[in-house]
C-alpha cells in the first residue's frame, strides 16, 4: 500500500536585520499559498525564519538582543502563518528563537533562550517542539573572523533530546516526523538518534554562509554546498528516511548565505532542489515506504547494530590520541 505525502522545502530570500516579522510571516503565508496550489501537504521553513540571523550580530548586554526571541507559539504575529495552514489544511515546520520562562538543573526559574523549531499540523497544533543542540561558533566577540557567529552567546543547548512524534500528515494516518537545526546536520550521531526512534522524514532547517569566516585555514568556496548536501544525503541513507532542508538564503545584511535547499529520499538522492537565492518552493512526492528497503537489509538496526563497541560515542567528546604501535609489543 502506497504512504505518499507531497512536501515543500519554502526557502526564504535574505531577511534584512531593519526587515519586521510582519513581512517575513506575510512571505511565508504566501509560499503557503503556492504550496496550497500545487497540491503540498507539508512545508518545511528555514532555521530562524522571522529575523535575520541575528547571531552574526554583538550584544555586550545579552537583554537587547531580546528583541530577536519569541516568548509564545504561535504569538499575534506568528499567527497568520498558522491561520493560514489551517485554511489550506497544511502541515508546516518553523524555526525561531526561544525565550521560555523554565526551570534550569538547579530549579531555578528563568528566561531561558533556545534555538527552537516547532512542527505544527494541518489542524494548527503544535505536535512537536525540538532545540538545537549543536550550537556553532563562539560566545564571545571574536577579534579574528570577520563576521561573528554567536549561537553560543545567544542560545543554551538543546533540553529536549532528538524527539521523534508519529503524527497526520496529509492523507495519512501517521508519519514518523522529527527535526534537526542546521549545524546538527553535520553531526551523524544526532540523524542515528532519529533513525533509532525509526523517523521517516526529518525537517530541517539551516542559515549557513558561503564562506566560512573562522579563519582556521581555507575552504574552497564550492564546498560548503557540498558539506551540507553530503551530510544530509548521508544521514538520509544510514537511517533510511526522507529530508526536507530548507535554507535562508542570499545577500543578508551583507553576508551570503548559500541556499541550494535540498529534499533527500532514503537513497540518499537529492529529489528536488532550489535554484535561486530568493523565496522560492522545491515540492517532491515522498513515498514513505521507501523506507522500508535500508531498514530490512543492510541497515536493519536490530539485526546488525554493535551498540557494544560504541561506548566512545557517549562516553567521551574530544578525541583522543591511538596507542602508538611498537614493533616488539604482540598484537
Ligand atoms: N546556523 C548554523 O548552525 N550554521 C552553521 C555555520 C557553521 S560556521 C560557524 C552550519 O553548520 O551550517
Amino acid at each position: 500500500m502506497s504512504r505518499l505525502i507531497t512536501a515543500a522545502a519554502a526557502q526564504l530570500g535574505p531577511i534584512q536585520r531593519a526587515e519586521p516579522r510582519s513581512s517575513a510571516v506575510g512571505r511565508m503565508v504566501r509560499l503557503l499559498e503556492r504550496a496550497h496550489r500545487r497540491g503540498v501537504e507539508l512545508v518545511v521553513f528555514p532555521e530562524l525564519a522571522l529575523t535575520t540571523f541575528f547571531p552574526r550580530h554583538y550584544h555586550e548586554d545579552i537583554s537587547h538582543a531580546d528583541k530577536w526571541f519569541e516568548t509564545a507559539m504561535p504569538s499575534a504575529e506568528t499567527a497568520p502563518l498558522f491561520d493560514a495552514a489551517r485554511r489550506y489544511g497544511i502541515g508546516f515546520h518553523l524555526g525561531y528563537a526561544e525565550m521560555a520562562q523554565e526551570a534550569d538543573e538547579t530549579g531555578a526559574v528563568r528566561n531561558r533562550r533556545f534555538n527552537t523549531s516547532v512542527l505544527v499540523g494541518p489542524e494548527g497544533d503544535v505536535l512537536l517542539k525540538y532545540r538545537k543542540m549543536h550550537l556553532p561558533g563562539h560566545a564571545e566577540y571574536d577579534t579574528r573572523r570577520k563576521v561573528q557567529h554567536l549561537e553560543k552567546r545567544y542560545f543554551e543547548v538543546g533540553n529536549l533530546g532528538f524527539p521523534v512524534i508519529r503524527a497526520p500528515m496529509g492523507g495519512l494516518d501517521g508519519i514518523n516526523m522529527g527535526m534537526l537545526i542546521c549545524n546538527d546536520r553535520r553531526w551523524p550521531e544526532a540523524w542515528r538518534v532519529l533513525g533509532l526512534q525509526s523517523v521517516e522524514l526529518v525537517a530541517l532547517g539551516y542559515n549557513t554562509p558561503s564562506l566560512n569566516m573562522e579563519a582556521g585555514g581555507f575552504e574552497a568556496h564550492h564546498l560548503r554546498v557540498f558539506h551540507s548536501h553530503l551530510s544530509i544525503q548521508a544521514g538520509c541513507y544510514q537511517n533510511s528516511c526522507f529530508a526536507v532542508a530548507t535554507a535562508k538564503a542570499g545577500i543578508e545584511d551583507g553576508n551570503e548565505l548559500f541556499g541550494h535547499s535540498i529534499i533527500v529520499n532514503p537513497q540518499g538522492e537529492i529529489i528536488a532542489m532550489a535554484g535561486s537565492w530568493d523565496d522560492e518552493l522545491i515540492a517532491a512526492d515522498c513515498e514513505l515506504d521507501m523506507c522500508m528497503l535500508g531498514r530490512t537489509t543492510v541497515f536493519a538496526f536490530d539485526r546488525h547494530r554493535r551498540p557494544e563497541a560504541y561506548g566512545r560515542i557517549t562516553g567521551q567528546v574530544g578525541a583522543v590520541e591511538p596507542e602508538v604501535w611498537q614493533k616488539s609489543a604482540p598484537r
